[in-house]
């Protein structure tokens, strides 16, 4: 592959081995591609892409020849919420197959444990206690979200044979689920869904919707995954509807605060299952092979892939 003119810079300060395996794959794939690692800028004009993870913000206003803002992951509203995002620049963001299957993986992990009972299971064999239950022969599980990881997501529940109803803001078809619009669809779903994942973007719209006016809506004894983002969740509202078992259950992968400070009661909640932000981890050799194409694209002058409609926010 050719290269056109100019640099490109990763800019991801808290990730350095992801950067590093990036830079790597990049060289490899695109022959004479100039990659340089924040904070080496060299001249700040040769720069015509970069991927972004958390930048820090007003660092892109330094580069005059910036076309293309990539997230090294599927979120975006860690560049978005850059109030200096130069205008006109396009953002792109990472999915792959290896993204979508790996979050697949982790909710199936979820609902799963959840619906037979692994942990009580393992709580009886500390104490060596055969103690057969039963579960549900199917289960009802709501996904917030219908796009590329809540789709796959929605289509693998119902290939195990699960009820599974998909809300999003247009109704999008999701693989066979039953599609939910507007708000009042939602208020319908709630209170039959013995599992609720959110896969939403975190947008003006989505903030804070994992708050008390849904969970009084959630069924007895269900169970919340929050894999989306942290500031989709008001903290206060689960611990008190924890006490109320609506949820019953909450298994979050982020938090308002990464890392979740040590002091924080979520660790040592007994109905709380922490995760380090891992529910799906951007591959570097994969997410090189988007950003070459992109590359490609953008000195040939193609579409790029996986634009992301800012004034939407996702
Ligand atoms: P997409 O952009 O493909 O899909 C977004 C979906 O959300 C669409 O179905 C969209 O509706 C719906 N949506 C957007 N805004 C609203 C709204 N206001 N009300 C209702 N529905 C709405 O996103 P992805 O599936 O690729 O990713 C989802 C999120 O997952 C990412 O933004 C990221 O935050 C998170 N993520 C977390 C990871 C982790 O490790 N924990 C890893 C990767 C991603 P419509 O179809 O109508 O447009
Ligand atoms: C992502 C993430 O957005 O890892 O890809 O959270």
């Amino acid at each position: 592959m050719d290269s056109v003119n100019g640099s490109l810079l990763i800019l991801m300060p808290d990730r350095e081995d992801d950067a590093g395996l990036l830079a790597a794959n990049l060289r490899e794939m695109v022959a004479g591609l100039e990659v340089r690692i924040w904070p080496e800028l060299g001249d700040p004009a040769d720069v015509r892409m970069v991927v972004s993870w958390r930048h820090p913000p007003g660092a892109l206003g330094r580069f005059p020849n910036l076309d293309v803002v990539a997230s090294f992951g599927a979120g975006v509203e860690h560049i978005l919420v850059d109030k200096g995002l130069p205008s006109g620049v396009r953002i792109v963001r990472t999915v792959d197959e290896s993204l979508v299957r790996d979050m697949v993986e982790y909710v199936l992990l979820a609902v799963v444990t959840w619906r037979r009972r692994w942990e009580s299971f393992q709580l009886n064999q500390a104490k060596g206690l055969w103690a057969p239950q039963s579960y549900p022969a199917q289960t009802s599980v709501l996904v917030l979200g219908a796009g590329r990881l809540g789709g796959a997501v929605s289509k693998a529940l119902i290939d195990l044979g699960h009820r599974v109803a998909s809300w999003s803001r247009t109704g999008s078809e999701s693989q066979g689920a039953r599609c939910l619009e507007v708000e009042g669809a939602l208020c319908e779903a709630l209170p039959h869904a013995e599992g609720v994942i959110c896969l939403l973007p975190l947008s003006s719209e989505t903030e804070g919707i994992l708050s008390r006016p849904m969970f009084e809506r959630m069924k007895e004894g269900s169970l919340l995954v929050n894999v989306a983002r942290g500031r989709h969740l008001v903290e206060e509202d689960l611990l008190d509807a924890l006490k109320r078992g609506r949820p019953a259950h909450a298994v979050l992968d982020v938090f308002r605060e990464e890392p979740l400070p040590a002091a924080h009661s979520f660790w040592t909640h007994p109905k709380i299952t922490v995760t380090p932000h891992v529910a799906a981890l951007t591959d570097p050799k994969e997410a090189a092979r988007r950003v070459a194409e992109n590359w490609r694209r953008l000195s040939e002058g193609e579409d790029l892939l996986d634009v992301v409609d800012v004034e939407r926010g996702y």
